[in-house]
């Protein structure tokens, strides 16, 4: 019988990405530019929060957003039409974005002259909790429909995410969902993630987001001019 060797092409693949996105992290740090990978399932509300977030920060901050999805343009479309630059990724089937793709979409958007790039990645709540994407911080996004027990079936996401926005609280006296119950599971995974509860179809919490994200753009602006 012939000998078969086994290569695990998985963990080279990630460390090369991880290479890479540790240099996208370091050239945007210098620029003061801050970069958020906002993840979430499908329909979770990252497109509406996206829009709500640069309807008020854009007057203050300089932003763009690349969008990522299997196969469509819709969601580049609709940032476009808000009024901020805006890329679309095709992923072609992918389920999620990696460092690579990422430095495409910052060459074709163009970072040099932003404050602030949100990444939407591809709508899943398994694979791109795997990839760096080169991002300073991820969030991510459960809305109420989906249930209160996301956190400790999907425990990855929600480990490697920095802040939580729970979307869609104006379904709160519709659906049975008990947030306290989220903020339990999240503690017990991750004790030192933000917590959002917001609406993006009332605006109802969105200022305590905004408000973060703003406190993490002072910061890097600050780190960029202090190089
Ligand atoms: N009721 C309600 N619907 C929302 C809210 N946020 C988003 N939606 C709706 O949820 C659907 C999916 O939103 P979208 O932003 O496209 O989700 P994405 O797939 O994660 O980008 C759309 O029909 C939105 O209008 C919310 O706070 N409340
Ligand atoms: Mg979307």
């Amino acid at each position: 019988m012939g000998r078969v060797n086994l290569i695990q092409v998985k963990e080279g693949i990630l460390e090369e990405n991880t290479r890479q996105a540790g240099a996208i992290r370091d050239r945007l740090r210098r620029r003061g530019t801050f970069l958020l990978n906002l993840m979430s399932s499908p329909g979770a509300g990252k497109t509406s929060l996206i829009l709500e977030t640069v309807r008020a920060l854009a007057g203050s901050w300089r932003m763009g957003v690349i969008e990522a999805d299997i196969d469509s343009s819709l969601d580049a479309e609709r940032v476009a039409e808000a009024g901020v630059r805006a890329t679309q990724l095709g992923t072609g089937g992918l389920c999620h974005l990696d460092a690579s793709m990422v430095a495409q979409g910052l060459s074709a958007l163009g970072e040099e002259d932003l404050d602030l790039i949100i990444l939407e990645n591809v709508g899943n709540l398994v694979c791109p909790a795997e990839f760096d994407t080169g991002a300073h911080t991820s969030a991510m996004i459960l809305s109420l429909p989906e249930g209160e027990d996301k956190p400790r079936k999907y425990p990855l996401m929600f480990s490697t995410s920095q802040a939580l926005v729970i979307n869609k609280t104006d379904y709160m006296a519709l659906e049975e969902f008990d947030i306290e119950a989220v903020r339990e599971s999240v503690r017990k995974l991750n004790p030192d993630m933000g917590v959002f509860p917001l609406s993006c179809r009332s605006g109802e919490g969105l200022a305590d987001w905004t408000g973060w994200l703003e406190r993490c753009l002072r910061e890097q602006n600050r780190a960029g001019s202090a190089e």
